[in-house]
């Protein structure tokens, strides 16, 4: 039956993008570290941050860092945000919104002191296996998918280094989003086998970015508590401000992209109701019995 995401021949696919396991990955992921994870090298007391893109991501990895930093600000302000927190399987030659003529995720990794605060958007069965058989801490963040879809659609058209001249508008990017056809796939899939996994598990932080959103404070204490730093309310309550989007947005070392408009709900401004019954009814279906409920 025709379906109002399906997807003609001809859709979009950023230049330089490959696949693995039916999920396209950009130019800049690099193929050997998905292909063998085991070439990174792992330590126990490393903690990944890991997403499914456009889901919190840079914010999450600037509470930990700071939080690892008892709220020492030097940092934050002078070193670029992709080089404290390393991206681990992001590698790409002349970067123009970052100072750096180019970048390897893995290779800064290598060179940090521990603890190491890693962000990655790799599936669960992707990442290297010492990051579980090390018993490495995890923080894993989500996002209503409507949300994550719309700024990643925004991000799409904001970095032609990395995603090429798309010029579809936003109801082109929700079909291929519903297609599994961005990079790193399909969110359901992603989010699914990584919600199976986290189940039980003491060594991973689940966050959602709209808990975030409702209490920051909150969630700095969250990820104090589970990084196991003991800060005093002044501390807590200067790491939240630092990491407020108004401020972040200040900061000359995250890039101008990483921080749009920061709010929940702005689907409400990009879908048609016939996509919104569309992707609810989708989405009913494939998460029904998982147990994950978003705030919308
Ligand atoms: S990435 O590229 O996947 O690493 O992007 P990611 O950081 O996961 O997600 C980007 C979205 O997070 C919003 N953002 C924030 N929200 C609240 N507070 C803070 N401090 C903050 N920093 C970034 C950012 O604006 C993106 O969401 P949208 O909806 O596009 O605004």
């Amino acid at each position: 039956m025709a379906n109002i995401f399906d997807l003609g021949p001809d859709f979009y696919s950023v230049p330089g993008e490959w696949n693995h396991d039916g999920r396209p990955y950009g130019k800049y992921v690099r193929q050997d570290i998905v292909e063998h994870p085991e070439i990174a090298k792992i330590r126990s007391d490393d903690c990944f941050v890991v997403t499914y893109p456009k889901s919190g991501t840079t914010w999450t990895l600037e509470i930990a860092h700071l939080v690892m930093n008892g709220g020492d600000t030097s940092i934050s302000a002078s070193t670029p945000h992709v080089i404290k927190t390393p991206f681990m399987e992001f590698k790409l030659d002349g970067i123009t919104s970052l100072k750096e003529a180019s970048y390897d995720g893995l290779s800064i990794m290598n060179k940090l002191k521990p603890p190491r605060l890693v962000k990655s958007h790799l599936p669960v069965d992707l990442l290297p296996q010492d990051i579980y058989k090390k018993g490495c801490k995890i923080i894993f963040v989500t996002r209503n998918p409507k949300d994550a879809v719309v700024s990643y659609y925004h991000f799409y058209k904001s970095i032609s280094d990395a995603f090429g001249d798309y010029s579809g508008d936003f109801h082109d990017f929700l079909k291929l989003f519903m297609n599994g056809k961005v990079h790193y796939g399909d969110w359901f899939r992603y989010t699914l086998d990584w919600w199976k996994y986290i189940q039980n598990k003491t060594n991973i932080l689940c966050l959602k970015y709209e808990d975030m959103k409702q209490d920051p404070r909150g969630a700095t204490v969250k990820i104090a508590d589970f990084l196991g730093y003991t800060l005093d309310d002044v501390t807590i309550d200067k790491i939240t401000d630092q990491c407020s989007s108004k401020t972040m947005k200040k900061n000359k070392q995250v890039e101008k992209e990483m921080v749009r408009k920061a709010i929940v709900g702005d689907w409400k401004n990009h879908f048609t109701v016939a996509e919104n019954e569309a992707f609810e009814q989708i989405y009913n279906e494939k998460m029904e019995g998982s147990g994950l409920v978003f705030e919308w």
